[in-house]
């Protein structure tokens, strides 16, 4: 059981649009970065593609009357750019925007409240073609889309999150090419970072702009993936890649939000690599704007080692090792080690370090091996177990002063698992990708449990 969460502690789960919706030609969308890396071979594992998904497209009423049954508070779903504003220019296509109009209408139907995120991934490609996120256009093309989307939805959106995970983005995207769109470059990794925060910044003021001259204040936030580390021994060395490791993926987004500039060591790390962020003047003040909630999400941590396996200290390029060391806790079906202390440890620097804004955890949960029975139900005592220890991690760091307010299961469906296709299940609700069929597993009976009793009903 789960003690030490108020009852109005936000319940939720999320989800993402290329994850879930297929329909990806449909009432005038165009391709993303995802549907042009879909297509190169062995990008992604079973050559699996996201065309049709969970078909949530076709299928949403249905899904949120699931939402409904489960009980959620709050529904965190992203748009798809090239559905709104295909090709990433040019006025909205009201067709692409009539599905969340419709989405929207539905959750409120249903008592639950809407929180869209801008951008999870999708870039148009003919934006990626004229550059992507290492070219600063970029960031002036997402505060136009953002626009036309809070032109049509802003009238019943509450909660706006500019950007999921910039840090997946640089780092996945632009620097080991393992997502879309697959490029390899530290110099267009730092550009990327900095051009999604410039995005982040500039939308966030489109935004707060026209919701002045409507009269219709909401909240404005961003969502960040957090990865804590630990040193596996007293080494310098190993302090030494934490340190990195943090201020690359962690600080890099933090700080510039929190105190108008990028860390001094991540700076001088990447000009030791011949690299420079492309800050213009202005840009820091932007970003820097106020926000009014951090969306962060959490899947594990890592002990690092500063050393190679043959003792040395700096690899064949010359630049510092940083050797990912297994502590030899159970891991999920992603291999990542379970982790909920660090999930506690995580939450209360975040509240301590950057305080004065409410937090979420945006995501969290665990691919595993889900065997259904006959009746496709899975009975994952494991996954149920995972969300019931991260969920004490958050009322543990609640206590020590994190101004924690709601929690979102990654995922409510399995779903597209971007390099990893559909083999790799995150859903509280399991999908048969053969008959797109949905059945709530155990861990969804068991969160609506939750849900209902820490509420109090
Ligand atoms: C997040 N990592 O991505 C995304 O926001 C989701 O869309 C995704 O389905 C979910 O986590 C599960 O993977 C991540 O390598 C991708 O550290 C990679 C990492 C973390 C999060």
């Amino acid at each position: 059981m789960i003690r030490g969460l108020p009852s109005s502690f936000l319940w939720g789960a999320a989800t993402s649009a290329y994850q879930i919706e297929g329909a990806v030609a449909e009432d005038g969308r165009t391709d993303s970065v995802w549907d042009t890396f879909c297509r190169v071979p062995g990008a992604i594992d079973g050559g699996d593609v996201g065309e049709t998904a969970c078909d949530h497209y076709h299928r949403m009423p249905e899904d949120v009357a699931l939402m409904k049954g489960i009980g959620l508070d709050v529904y965190r779903f992203s748009l798809a750019w090239p559905r709104i504003q295909p090709g990433g220019r040019g006025p909205a296509n009201e067709r692409g925007l009539d599905f969340y109009d419709r989405l929207i209408d539905e959750l409120l139907a249903a008592g639950i409240d809407p929180w869209p995120t801008l951008y999870h991934w999708d870039l148009p490609q003919e934006l990626e073609d004229a550059g992507g996120w290492p070219n600063r256009d970029t960031a002036h093309r997402f505060a136009d889309y953002a626009e036309l989307a809070y032109a049509r939805l802003g009238d019943r959106v509450k909660t706006w999150t500019t950007l999921n995970e910039p840090s997946v983005v640089t780092t996945h995207g632009y620097l080991s090419g393992v997502h879309a769109p697959g490029r390899r470059s530290l110099a267009d990794a730092a550009a990327a970072a900095h051009h999604q925060m410039l995005g982040h910044g500039l939308a966030g003021a489109r935004l707060r702009e026209l919701a002045e001259q409507a009269g219709n204040p909401f909240a404005l936030a961003i969502t960040l993936n957090l990865g804590p580390s630990t040193p596996e021994t007293d080494a310098p060395e190993d302090h030494e890649a934490v340190r990195r490791a943090d201020g690359f993926n962690n600080r890099l987004y933090l700080d510039p939000l929190w105190h108008k500039r990028y860390p001094a060591d991540v700076v001088e790390d990447l000009a030791a690599q011949g690299v420079t962020i492309p800050v213009q003047d202005g840009d820091l003040e932007l970003i820097g704007a106020p926000i009014d909630a951090l969306g962060i999400n959490f899947y594990f941590g890592m002990q690092l080692s500063g050393r190679a396996e043959d003792g040395s200290i700096l690899d064949a390029n010359g630049a510092p090792v940083s050797r990912h060391v297994l502590q030899g806790r159970p891991q999920t079906a992603m291999d990542w080690e379970i982790m909920p202390d660090d999930f506690a440890a995580l939450l209360t620097r975040v509240g301590r370090e950057y305080p004065g804004v409410p937090l979420y955890v945006t995501e969290n949960g665990a691919a595993f091996a889900d065997t259904p029975n006959e009746e496709d139900f899975v009975h994952d005592v494991d996954r149920a177990g995972y969300l019931a220890d991260h969920i004490a991690a958050v009322a543990v760091a609640r206590k020590e002063g994190a101004d924690l307010r709601g929690y979102f299961v990654w995922s409510l469906f399995d779903n597209f698992e971007w390099a990893y296709g559909y083999d790799k299940r995150f859903g509280i609700v399991r999908v048969d990708f053969d008959t797109l069929r949905r059945t709530p597993k155990h861990s969804a009976r068991w969160y609506a449990e939750t849900i209902r009793t820490v509420r109090g009903y």
